[in-house]
């Protein structure tokens, strides 16, 4: 159902600025912009204007463009006003705009009338967000191959592809008495490996685009004094976490942004692991234990003189379901160096020993896919409802192969389907568009 009220909004960001920029869109945009100029505005046309007050005196000059519905980003009449950027006169701007019809628009809501539109998917929405905050080249690039709709498009193709199944599957059911018997039709199992290698594909761009949004979480764990902090203000390059010879230094978690050959990544350090019984450490302790489950990747650090002893085993034991590396600090203190491998990097952050290693292993094949040019920008709940797709269409192949029960494959695709369509937007509740659009900026 189209917009019947017309927002505003300054485009550009807060504080002084060569230029700034003020966005009307709805039904009232251009009698809006008519008014403000006191002139006629015609469509796709650059035009110099003033811009007047109730009291017809100028606030500012500059341009003014008209984009008549359709075609515009909002799919409604769009009115866009550039003036100088001065904080005050876009404010009085705004203000007369807004005397003249039209109201404040939420953060994210031109996006949203976009999609509401059908000028955009969920997916290419949320890439305009991601590609505004994008924290390298790397996820720009994603963001702007998911805005121009290839992560779309891949989703589309699946899903066409799993509904032609579907339909298939329900005619045979359909004709049952017609003796069609699509079991005994080899090709239904080639095509759902096929859809489910597919998605795999899909799966994997997206955990990498993931990845490249929110960055990679690395934790720093291990016991008292195994050099998590040092290790810490050494990939961060400054003091940011207190180093001491005093066993139990750490207790708050410390957080750091860093990027690693083009990877961002969020690097927690973390208290070192014992039992204690002042109640401060034991919080430090049940902190590190949460961030540490929460993380991507574990680095569990081990003192290389001390080597590998009882407590850091129970560590490594409580471990077991995580992705963790083993790593050896104080590499400058032992006389002969062992040479470093994938299960045991010696590293030591007062030479800078083994460092290079360490960065490999953390950022391994991110790296590559770093360089990789089909990767596309996704969001945590994209990677979990094609995780969950995955599992519906795993489901229906497990039947197929088991049971051949044409309704249960029917019904796992329809919920494949189901979660693919949550992707773009094609099935998502009130909810989750709220959700995803009052995290943009506003103007956008
Ligand atoms: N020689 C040498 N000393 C190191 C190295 N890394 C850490 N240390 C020393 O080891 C001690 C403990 O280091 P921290 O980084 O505070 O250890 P931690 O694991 O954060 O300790 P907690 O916060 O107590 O859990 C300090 O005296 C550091 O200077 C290293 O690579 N070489
Ligand atoms: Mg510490």
């Amino acid at each position: 159902m189209p917009a019947t009220d017309t927002i505003a909004a300054i485009a550009t960001p807060p504080g002084v600025g060569g230029i700034g920029i003020v966005r009307v869109s709805g039904p009232l945009a251009l009698k809006i912009g008519e008014s403000l100029t006191d002139s006629s505005l015609q469509k796709k046309r650059v035009q110099f204007r003033k811009f007047y007050d109730s009291e017809a005196s100028p606030i500012d000059h500059g341009l003014c463009l008209y984009f008549q519905t359709p075609n515009s980003f909002t799919g409604e009449d769009v009115v866009e006003i550039q003036v100088h950027g001065g904080p005050v006169l876009l404010d009085m701007l705004l203000e007369r705009v807004c005397e003249l019809g039209a109201r404040l628009a939420r953060a994210g809501e031109f996006s949203e009338r976009a999609f509401l539109n059908g000028k955009i998917d969920l997916t290419q929405a949320e890439a305009i967000a991601d590609l505004i905050e994008s924290g390298s080249r790397a996820a720009a690039k994603a963001a702007i191959r998911s805005l121009e709709g290839q992560f779309s498009t891949q989703i589309h193709q699946l899903r066409d592809e799993i509904v032609e199944l579907r339909a298939y599957i329900e005619a045979a059911l359909d004709f049952a008495e017609e003796e069609i018997d699509f079991l005994a039709d080899a090709t239904l199992g080639e095509r759902l490996d096929s859809c489910l290698a597919t998605l795999g594909g899909i799966l994997a761009q997206a955990e990498h685009g993931r990845v490249l949004n929110e960055g990679l979480s690395v934790a720093l764990a291990g016991l008292p004094n195994a050099g998590k902090s040092s290790l810490l203000n050494y990939l961060a390059g400054y003091d940011a976490a207190i180093v001491t010879e005093i066993p139990g230094t750490t207790r708050d978690v410390v957080r750091e942004q860093i990027s690693l050959k083009g990877i961002p990544l969020r690097i927690n350090d973390t208290a070192g692991l014992r039992d204690s019984d002042h109640p401060v450490e034991k919080e430090g302790v049940r902190r590190a234990w949460e961030e540490i489950h929460k993380a991507d990747t574990v680095l569990v650090l081990i003192d290389a003189l001390v080597g590998i002893t009882e407590e850091d085993r129970c560590i490594i034991e409580r471990l077991k379901t995580s992705n963790y590396h083993l790593v050896y600090s104080k590499r400058d203190l032992l006389t002969s160096a062992p040479s470093n491998s994938n299960d045991a990097l010696y590293i030591s952050t007062k030479t800078g020993e083994g460092m290079e290693d360490l960065i490999t292993l953390i950022t391994g094949e991110l790296s590559d896919y770093n360089q990789d040019n089909r990767t596309i920008m996704a969001r945590r709940r994209h990677v979990d409802a094609l995780i969950r797709a995955r599992d519906s269409l795993a489901q229906a192949l497990q039947i197929f192969h088991s049971s051949c029960a044409g309704e249960l494959i029917a019904e796992e695709l329809r919920e494949a389907q189901q979660h693919l369509n949550e992707i773009t937007g094609e099935f998502s509740t009130e909810d989750l568009l709220g959700e995803i659009f009052s995290k943009f900026c506003v103007g956008k």
